[in-house]
């Protein structure tokens, strides 16, 4: 019998990559929603017909109960959360309420409904923040800089503490950045690949940006959600640094953005805007997978080159399509 996977955050970026590669490995896949008056299921476009959804809200403990109840499932990856860090200070109540006691929510309901679910986090490098040791690995101590990085570290200690309190098979993913062509507008690199698609086609003639000094360890969704489900495959139930190991500045991300489209000098697009700011910055952040490696036999396979042109391509076809 094919195994069920219920996925919270099904609709966002790595819920959809996650969705694709369960399916082709032949489970029966579980996507919780939240209702809303315009549900958007871009990303799930060409598979949204193999995928049951069910309504759950992080925020509502019943909700989440009644998901478990419904689909019974042998994993569970939560990846719901407000994932966006510049957003998590003008909405800081939210975020902890979704992105850490979420979390919280759905252990419980695991452990009255049924222990044996096997659980995956989406914990995250942001825990790091400040980065006490560079690379990071799975034992580096953490130093969170914004809501969201607290509230992830919330998440991530109360996974590991049921695991030790109730026994249960629950695991983190401390991913590092990851984006592919799926990646939400928000975010630097989707906006730079936007902005560059849209130079291109004459539609803008600039990016405005924040600090382009941030270091960053890029890699593609794609990859990594193959390291989720390896994860709960393992015999042990443990936590994982998922990463790449390099780190690029965003200057880099747009210099290699515009090249894609014949563009050198970069910074003739680029405004500085200091709205973008944020209160306090993440300067760098780069892991160290060796663990993954060594005993899940992750590595990732594409290249920063790889996925920004892969992003620009995409972003331009979009573009086109709608004009
Ligand atoms: P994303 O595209 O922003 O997706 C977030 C998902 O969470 C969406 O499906 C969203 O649903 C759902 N959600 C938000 N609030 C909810 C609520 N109250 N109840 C139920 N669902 C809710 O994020 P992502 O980049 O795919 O990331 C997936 C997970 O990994 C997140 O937990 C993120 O924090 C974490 N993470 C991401 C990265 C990265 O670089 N991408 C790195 C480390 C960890 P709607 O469509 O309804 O808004
Ligand atoms: O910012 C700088 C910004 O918003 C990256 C989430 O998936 O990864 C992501 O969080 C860097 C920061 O991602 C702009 O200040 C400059 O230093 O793309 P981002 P993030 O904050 O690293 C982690 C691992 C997660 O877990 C999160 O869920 O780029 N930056 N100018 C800018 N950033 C944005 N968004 N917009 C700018 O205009």
């Amino acid at each position: 019998m094919s195994k069920k996977a219920l996925i919270t955050g099904i609709t966002g970026m790595d819920g959809s990559h996650l969705a694709d590669f369960l399916l082709k490995k032949g489970y029966k896949v579980y996507g919780m929603i939240r209702r809303s008056s315009n549900i958007n299921l871009d990303n799930l476009e060409n598979i949204k017909e193999n995928i049951t959804f069910v309504n759950g809200d992080m925020t509502d403990q019943n909700s989440l109960f009644r998901c478990l109840k419904d689909t019974n499932p042998d994993e569970i990856y939560n990846l719901a959360s407000q994932s966006f860090v510049g957003e998590s200070w003008n909405t800081p109540e939210q975020t902890s309420n979704v992105t850490a006691l979420g979390v919280l929510r759905i252990l419980e309901s695991i452990r009255e409904f049924n222990p044996k679910i096997k659980f995956y986090q989406a914990s995250s490098s942001e825990m790091f923040g400040r980065m006490v040791e560079n690379p990071a690995n799975e034992k580096t101590p953490f130093y969170p800089r914004s809501p969201y990085g607290v509230s992830k570290l919330y998440g991530h200690w109360i996974t590991i503490n049921y695991r030790e309190s109730y026994n249960l098979f629950a695991c983190s993913g401390i991913l590092f950045n990851h984006e592919s062509e799926r990646r939400g507008i928000e975010f630097v690199t989707r906006k730079i690949t936007d902005g560059v698609a849209r130079i291109h086609l004459g539609l803008n003639k600039n990016i405005s940006l924040g600090n382009i000094d941030a270091r960053r360890d890029w890699g593609y969704a794609p990859d990594y959600v193959e390291a989720m489900w390896k994860i709960l495959q393992n015999d042990k139930p443990t936590d994982y640094v998922i990463a790449t190991g390099k780190d690029y500045s965003v200057k880099d991300f747009l210099k290699i953005a515009f090249e894609v489209v014949g563009i050198s000098d970069w910074n003739k697009h680029v405004l500085i805007d200091q709205k973008f700011y944020r209160p306090a910055e993440v300067d760098v952040l780069r892991g160290d997978y060796s663990k993954a490696n060594k005993e899940l036999g992750w590595e990732p396979k594409t290249s920063l080159e790889e996925m920004i042109k892969k992003m620009v391509k995409s972003d331009i076809k979009k573009i086109k399509s709608k004009l």
